[in-house]
């Protein structure tokens, strides 16, 4: 195998790698019996050895390397590096302690076409996540909206939000939540790209 195919065998590796973390510590802890506190977190020793007994051997340094390289910043290792938790994406009950703050005037949020007509007439549900996710770039949105199909970027009126009493945090990987965005404060963002 030449260099640049071991370089990709070793980063596809690593994606699933990523892809099974991003499962068990956001959805299905209980997939590989591993627990999470309140707070979403869960020790690193026991999660590498509960993925291994799984099939999905790891080892810290490769661990380390997918909380360093994840494009979104997906997972987090606490201070002391014995513990680690997803950034966002829950669907099972975390509280992440994130506090309170003012948005930027204006979000975005990419979707897929076919979802707009329900979007613009009931508003941006949390569906199975813990909020709606909101991004500050439109390359990001688009992203996020191209992965179910034609992507449609939606502007959303932060600043008449928050001034209307909505609450917004923000992720440590720079995601913006909140828990639902009603119709009103919605467009078509216009030259989406
Ligand atoms: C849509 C990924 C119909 C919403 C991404 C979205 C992001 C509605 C889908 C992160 C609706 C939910 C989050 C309504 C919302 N009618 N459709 N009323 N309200 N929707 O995956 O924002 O790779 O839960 O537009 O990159 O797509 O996991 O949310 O299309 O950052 O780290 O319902 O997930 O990051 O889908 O993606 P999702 P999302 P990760």
């Amino acid at each position: 195998m030449n260099t640049n195919k071991k370089n990709s065998a070793a980063q596809n590796r690593l994606a699933s790698t990523s892809k099974f973390l991003s499962l068990v510590l956001r959805h299905q802890p209980g997939l590989i019996g591993l627990v999470l506190d309140e707070a979403g977190w869960t020790p690193v020793n026991e999660l590498l050895s509960k993925c291994a007994a799984a099939g999905h051997v790891l080892s810290r340094e490769a661990l380390e390397e997918i909380v360093r390289s994840s494009d979104k910043q997906r997972f987090a290792l606490s201070e002391d590096g014995t513990r680690i938790r997803a950034n966002q994406g829950h669907s099972v009950p975390v509280d992440l302690g994130l506090p309170p703050l003012a948005p930027p005037a204006v979000l975005l949020h990419g979707t897929t076409k076919r979802f707009l007509p329900s979007i613009l007439a009931q508003g941006l549900a949390r569906r199975a996540r813990h909020h709606v996710h909101l991004s500050e770039s439109a390359s990001t949105a688009t992203a996020v909206g191209a992965r179910r199909g034609d992507a449609v970027l939606l502007k959303v009126d932060a600043a008449r939000m928050h001034a209307d009493g909505h609450v917004f945090h923000r992720s440590a990987n720079g995601v913006w939540l909140t828990d639902a965005v009603p119709a009103q404060y919605l467009s078509l963002a216009e030259a989406l790209q």
